[in-house]
């Protein structure tokens, strides 16, 4: 009979689902494993990364459970966001009808892969059984703080109408759609990811080895911890009269205080309030005050990638130590959410400030001595301290010491950690979302909603245009009464991030569904499973998902809901499925759709070829003969089959009494074996197990023993199921009766090499190898030894022949 992959296929997936074989098991003594791919979007359509995501996880997941382990291995839709809206823009279909046929849709493309995923614990995140206990979390993080509401210059997309938080914003751009990214005063509210800031970065440390370098690498600079010195400036006597009582000094914030003898200007971020006071008098010229007004309409992103700019303000400032008199500016360099939106300038070892000094003709000193003698440039190494007379000839380490030391000590300054990482601003002003559980109340000000009320829905009668937020222009929705004292109040109209509900779905899927309606998580069952021992997914969530995850996992410990402090031991980044050199993606038109190779070939033959195509961490590029070479082989593996006997035990076979071929056959099984250790266990390198199972399926071929034959089909069917399972299951139910993998142990006989290599050296010289049987004896060997030896041996008197076993053989001869 041919190999028919589409019988065989449905038949053991029908199998599989009537057995419930992959849900989790509520034994929690056993031990586990949770394997997690990322969840998708329901975008409506099975993509090749998918596959490629999937197939991963399914191999590590039926894997364990081979090796006996309790596994959980989840899929579910993150299933709000703003492209079912858009399509209810465009083709007039509500989100929520849009959404659940997308993921009815995808959910059978799924099922076609023969993926190992659990039925009982499969979610959408727009579920409102999920919306609840997302809400819970909301007001739970209310009420401790780590929610706030502010209003606050966001970014915002004009196509998307929405904000964006700074981590979806990718050089300027909204991540969604590409547009530029405008700024825009909104309130909001803001998850404080700030609190855990130190944590975040610490915690990094936890993670290396188990996640790729990168991506702990991209946290930490995002985190961007830096600490050094916060000191007060004062202004001089003349500068307070101009600003009035309102200011006597402003702070500046430096990672070098051991530069402070080199300041020859400071500079004010135009959005500083000694500038906003200046801007009001006629201190500045007109043209001064044009040109903090141009600056301040630029976004941060347009004045970084503009040269730098500035305008003296007229007021001067005391340095600290040597009382010198110090300009002020305003520059275009300055951020004004970071440290104290003032700096020191010291051009002399901070390019930024040089380039402004250059500009504006301002003094450039220099007071650290390095390797670097350079003129045209700041040098911002490290070395020794000069023109510096408290800490002269102190290395850079020790001077920021003393200089701290002596601020602190004169109640001048303090040392301080500043972070990069903004609070994470989570209010969408669309309608396909999870409702933000609070209300307006005239008289009690923003409250939030009663447990009980919980989940806070969202209405389904509503009109999508695209134009404002149809939450608030939907005629009863919004008007509620206060939860505390009864009075009308409005319902707040923003929904929360999609990533909100990516941040905890992991958790909620260790939770045993039985508890789903009543519980956030069933802290028994997530105790159990979590950590996900396993996770797989794209390295673009380098910092959004994987950063937001991190801080839910900390943020939801501390609220007593989770017990540990990270949620991914170990990640997995996949490569992108690339076609003819490029990312695969309909605008490029080079899409190949798994539906189609499945159709064609099979879902095994689609599984084969990712993992055999390239190692899961890099690039895999579409190649249509692989994936027939990929049919081919698992077509071969079934011919073979055919001429395997079937039997219900597997041989117990004596190596040494085989062929030289036989031999050979079993040390390709037992190296594929051996390889699989690995490969499941640490390098997930697919392709180099699939390779050896190839080989020794070679090997087998070349031979005629029966036993040979059985086991080897016995142990490559097994090390192949998780990669192939549904042709690797049929075969070994036919052969073996048995599917269910016994541990094979590894034997250590198919190892020893049956040849020898022999040296032969004549007065200690090396004159000749030879490869040899193990057993042959010594008087054989000898004669050898001298044949191969002859020409260095003829006319010679023989003193001595020594045979050193397994090594080689030494001969003395005379003169
Ligand atoms: C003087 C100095 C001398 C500095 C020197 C650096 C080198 P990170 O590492 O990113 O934290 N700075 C401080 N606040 C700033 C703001 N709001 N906008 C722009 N720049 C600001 O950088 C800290 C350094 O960036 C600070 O140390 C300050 O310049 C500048 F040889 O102070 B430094
Ligand atoms: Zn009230």
């Amino acid at each position: 009979m041919a190999y028919n992959p589409t019988q065989i296929e449905k038949k053991w997936q029908e199998i599989w689902a009537k057995n419930g074989e992959f849900e989790p098991k509520d034994d929690y003594t056993l031990p586990k494993k949770y394997i997690l791919s990322m969840f998708p979007y329901p975008s409506g359509r099975i993509h090749m990364g998918h596959v490629r995501n999937y197939t991963i996880g399914d191999a590590l997941a039926r894997y364990y459970r081979k090796q006996g382990f309790n596994v959980l291995h989840p899929i579910g839709f993150d299933s709000f966001g703003m492209p079912a809206e858009n399509a209810a823009i465009k083709h007039k279909i509500h989100p929520k009808k849009w959404t659940y046929e997308n993921i009815d849709y995808m959910k059978n493309e799924l099922a076609v892969l023969g993926l190992s995923f659990s039925k009982r614990r499969e979610l959408a995140t727009s579920d409102p059984i999920y919306t609840k206990w997302e809400q819970e979390f909301f007001i739970k993080m209310f009420e401790k703080g780590l929610v706030y509401r502010k209003l606050a210059v966001v970014n915002w997309c004009e196509h998307d109408q929405t904000v964006l938080a700074n981590e979806q914003v990718e050089e300027g751009c909204c991540w969604r759609c590409g547009n530029e990214v405008v700024q825009k005063e909104l309130p909001g509210y803001y998850l404080k990811i700030t609190d855990y800031a130190d944590e975040l970065l610490n915690d990094l440390k936890s993670l290396e080895g188990k996640w790729p370098s990168q991506v702990l690498t991209m946290q930490e600079n995002w985190i961007g911890k830096s600490s050094g010195l916060e000191f007060k400036l004062f202004l001089d006597e003349n500068s307070r009269e101009i600003l009035g009582d309102k200011f006597d000094g402003f702070s500046v914030f430096t990672t070098r205080p051991d530069t402070i003898y080199g300041v020859s200007y400071t500079a004010l971020a135009p959005e500083h309030e000694i500038v906003k006071t200046l801007l009001n008098t006629d201190i500045l010229s007109d043209e001064a005050k044009s040109k903090i007004k141009s600056i301040l309409n630029q976004s941060p992103r347009e004045r970084q990638a503009s040269d730098k700019d500035g305008v003296f303000l007229g007021i001067y400032v005391k340095h600290p130590l040597t009382d010198a008199k110090i300009p002020v500016w305003v520059a275009n360099f300055i951020l004004s959410d970071y440290g104290s939106g003032a700096i020191m300038a010291v051009p002399g070892h901070d390019q930024r400030d040089f380039e402004f000094a250059s500009k504006f003709n301002l003094p450039i000193l220099k007071v650290v001595k390095t390797n670097d003698e350079s003129e045209d440039r700041a040098n911002s190494d490290y070395g020794v301290a000069i023109n510096s007379p408290l800490i002269n000839g102190a290395k850079t380490e020790e001077a920021k010491e003393k200089i701290i030391a002596k601020f602190e000590s004169e109640n001048l300054g303090k040392r301080v950690v500043n972070f990069k990482i903004r609070d994470w601003g989570i209010s969408r002003q669309r309608y396909w979302g999870a409702p933000v559980p609070t209300i307006c109340c005239p008289k009690c000000g923003v409250v939030s909603e009663k447990l009980e009320n919980l989940p806070v829905t969202l209405p389904d009668d509503v009109e999508i245009t695209g134009e404002g937020n149809p939450l608030d222009k939907h005629p009863t929705w919004k008007f509620t009464k206060c939860p505390k004292c009864g009075t009308d109040a409005v319902r707040e109209t923003d929904t929360m991030d999609t990533f909100f509900e990516s941040s905890w779905y992991f958790a909620r899927y260790a939770s045993d569904e039985k508890t789903w309606d009543k519980t956030a998580l069933d802290r028994q069952s997530v105790d159990y499973w979590m950590s996900v021992d396993q996770y797989i997914g794209g390295i673009e969530h380098a910092i959004l998902h994987l950063l937001y995850a991190r801080f839910f996992q900390k943020a939801l410990r501390d609220l007593g809901y989770l017990r540990d402090s990270e949620p991914f031991k170990n990640l997995l980044t996949q490569g992108m499925v690339l076609k003819d050199g490029k990312k695969m993606s309909k605008s490029k038109g080079n899409v190949v759709d798994p539906d189609d190779i499945i159709h064609k070939y099979g879902a095994d033959t689609a599984r084969l070829f990712i993992l055999f195509a390239a190692p899961p961490q890099k690039e895999l590029e579409w190649n249509d003969s692989a994936v027939e070479g990929a049919f081919r082989f698992l077509n071969r593996l079934y011919d073979k089959a055919s001429s395997v006997k079937p039997v219900d035990k597997i041989p117990d076979i004596k190596h040494e009494n085989l062929s030289k071929d036989e031999k050979f056959a079993r040390l390709k099984v037992y190296e594929a074996l051996k390889k699989s250790q690995d490969v499941y266990n640490e390098s997930f390198t697919f392709n180099t197990l699939i390779a050896a199972c190839m080989e020794a399926l070679n090997a087998l071929n070349a031979q005629q023993n029966d036993e040979v034959n059985s086991e080897g089909f016995f142990i490559i069917l097994n090390l192949l199921e998780p990669i192939v399972p549904h042709i690797a299951s049929e075969l070994s139910k036919e052969l073996f009766g048995l599917r269910n993998f016994t541990k094979i142990a590894i034997k250590d006989e198919v190892f020893v090499k049956d040849t020898i290599n022999l040296a032969v050296t004549i007065n200690g010289k090396k004159r000749a190898e030879f490869e040899i049987s193990a057993d042959t004896s010594e008087d054989e060997i000898l004669k050898i030894a001298k044949e191969k030896t002859a020409k260095w041996l003829s006319g010679k008197e023989i003193l001595k022949e020594i045979y050193i076993k397994g090594k080689l053989v030494n001969i003395v001869v005379k003169g």
